[in-house]
């Protein structure tokens, strides 16, 4: 296998890693360029191992999007509309906790809750969405609102990210997912999400819930114009934060889907593209517990190669998956636990059915 690694070479990566040393930039500069994607796979499968043995793991999980109303559109995005387009809709309370309701039948162990910024919800409405989630389902854990939003709902509560996170807290909120990241470049920002919160703005809703003991996860939206190096300082603006807080349990990288966007002019991602974002984060995030192959933006086919190139979880059953089908997405809206299952058999991992915090429901 040495000499794979020395065809492409990259000795002095894999003394690196065997070391646990930590890898530079440029180093992965050197691997995004590369396309010798068995040696990419060889050196992040050390690091998967060495964190998640031969596990796999997957949640029984449902989606649910309160609303696509949203104030920054940005360009990336099929999903958000603006208040008065004849796309745009808002749920009422009672309308998520019939959602909720109509999968009471499954074991169904997390709610993963987004939406756009409404520009006129009030702040009690995001209370009370988490509270009638948690009176119908009560032992459920919501995993909701992007950093994001939760930015946009301290500005309405007019308290600041820490008090409001510990009213969300009280209320039912058990962590936050990854949505929202983008690519923090001020660059990019500006090119495709001008009115977003910044990058830094983000990784500060970030530490704060970390310090408010809730965790988190990370995302990067990848393969439009964003540079390797944007790429790069981007998952090293994770790796510090992590560094100081230890709060991120999961990065996903996020493959651009263009349909129906006003950067519709790109191409979906390659296969190779895909992989190598599995393979260079899980290199360049050594102190990430887990990285995601997200079945509904790479396909299930891609996520379960994936398990091969450093990913250790294919996220989970999803159920009405809206803002990557907006997009085009082609994948199925849910998968069975069964469909799951066998993918990542037949990849040669354990299947592992966690909880959002990666407790262990069950090994099959
Ligand atoms: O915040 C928007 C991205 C995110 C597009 O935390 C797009 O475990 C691709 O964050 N093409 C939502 N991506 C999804 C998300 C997520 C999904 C699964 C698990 C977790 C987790 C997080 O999707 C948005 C945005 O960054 N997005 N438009 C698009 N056209």
């Amino acid at each position: 296998m040495d000499t794979l690694i020395e065809q492409a070479g990259f000795g002095d990566i894999l003394e690196k890693v065997r070391a646990e040393e930590r890898l530079s930039l440029e180093d992965g500069r050197r691997l995004f360029e590369s396309n010798n994607i068995l040696a990419l796979g060889y050196l992040a499968n050390i690091v998967r191992e060495r964190k998640n043995g031969n596990q796999a793991f997957f949640i029984y999980n449902q989606h649910i999007n309160y609303s696509n109303v949203c104030t920054n559109l940005c360009k990336f995005c099929a999903f958000g509309k603006e208040k008065g387009h004849e796309q745009a809709y808002e749920m009422t309370v009672e309308e998520v906790k019939d959602k909720v309701r109509e999968r009471l039948d499954e074991p169904i162990s997390e709610i993963h809750m987004v939406g756009g910024i409404h520009p006129d919800l009030p702040y009690s409405y995001y209370l009370d969405l988490l509270r009638g989630i948690k009176e119908v389902r009560p032992e459920v854990h919501i995993q909701a609102f992007t950093c994001v939003e939760i930015y946009h709902l301290a500005e309405l509560a007019g308290k600041s990210v820490g008090e409001t996170l510990e009213e969300l807290k009280e209320a039912g909120l058990g962590s936050i997912p990854g949505g929202g990241a983008e690519v923090f470049s001020p660059r990019i920002r500006e090119l495709t999400c001008e009115r977003k919160l910044s990058g830094q703005g983000w990784l500060d809703v970030a530490k704060t819930a970390h310090r408010h003991g809730l965790n988190t996860n990370a995302t990067l939206l990848y393969g439009h114009i964003e540079t390797i190096g944007e790429r790069l300082e981007h998952l090293d603006a994770l790796r510090k934060t992590q560094d100081e807080t230890g709060g991120f349990l999961a990065y996903i990288p996020l493959a651009f889907h263009p349909k129906n966007t006003e950067m519709s002019e790109h191409s979906r991602t390659t296969g190779m593209d895909d992989l190598k974002n599995v393979a260079v984060a899980r290199l360049m995030l050594d102190n990430f517990p887990h990285i995601k192959a997200y079945w509904v933006m790479i396909g299930p086919k891609m996520a379960q190669v994936a398990l091969s190139f450093g990913a250790d979880d294919m996220d989970g059953t999803v159920k009405e998956e809206v803002i990557t089908h907006m997009a085009g997405a082609e994948t199925e809206q849910a998968l069975g636990h069964k469909t799951l299952i066998r993918l990542i058999k037949e990849a040669g991992r354990v299947p592992v059915q966690r909880d959002t915090l990666y407790n262990v429901i069950e090994t099959f």
